[in-house]
């Protein structure tokens, strides 16, 4: 069965009031991430050994395959941008207290977690991502990752959040700013529900 575009768990403006305006969401959801699940299909229709597996099993069996890194990059693509919708939310911002304690446990204080945040965020040269995870520790930790990478390539642990950082998801909105996007990401439009939803 071909992937498919998951759709928005809000309206295309609903996000407009925290940061992220209509046309960033339409060319980052209709364009940007179907581009690649309809490349992910394509590889899949060509390739039996991609064919009956679900998206973390093609990640994880196209990890570090050099002649697979079309593959990887377009399946890690899909994963990540699932996340990344849901790790949004119109009344983002919030952070529930099971995750608050547990952010203050293991950074020293939510001040510090964003800052953790935001050095993944803005030391990740050119495209990739900045991710909260939960590690093989039990410790939330913040980690970064190239291009179409991910915590489930990598193993550094369970992911509570992804920000994307390629210039797709901010330059519409604010420029070549992405320390400002990063921040008002981290202040307004991250979904702490669904975060904490994953500890
Ligand atoms: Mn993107």
């Amino acid at each position: 069965m071909a992937f498919e575009l998951p759709p928005l768990p809000y309206s295309v403006n609903a996000l407009a009031g925290a940061g992220m305006c209509q046309e960033t969401l339409e060319l980052h959801h209709g364009k940007h991430h179907m581009a690649y699940v309809t490349a992910l299909n394509g590889f899949v229709e060509k390739n039996a050994d991609l064919q009956g597996k679900s998206l973390d099993e093609i990640v994880a069996f196209s990890n570090g395959k050099a002649d697979l890194a079309g593959v990887f990059n377009n399946a890690g693509q899909h994963w990540n941008h699932i996340i990344f919708w849901n790790n949004m939310s119109p009344t983002g911002g919030g952070i529930p207290g099971k995750l608050e304690a547990k952010l203050i446990e293991d950074f020293g204080s939510v001040a510090a977690f964003k800052d953790a945040m935001k050095t993944a965020a803005t030391t990740q040269f050119g495209s990739g991502w900045a991710w909260l995870v939960l590690d093989a520790s039990g410790k939330l930790k913040a980690a970064k990752t190239p291009n179409g990478s991910n915590p489930l390539a990598t193993g550094e642990g369970k992911v509570l959040l992804g920000i994307d950082v390629w210039e797709h998801s901010y330059y519409l909105d604010f420029r070549n700013r992405r320390p400002d996007y990063v921040t008002n990401w981290l202040d307004k439009l991250a979904n702490y529900e669904y975060a904490a939803s994953q500890l």
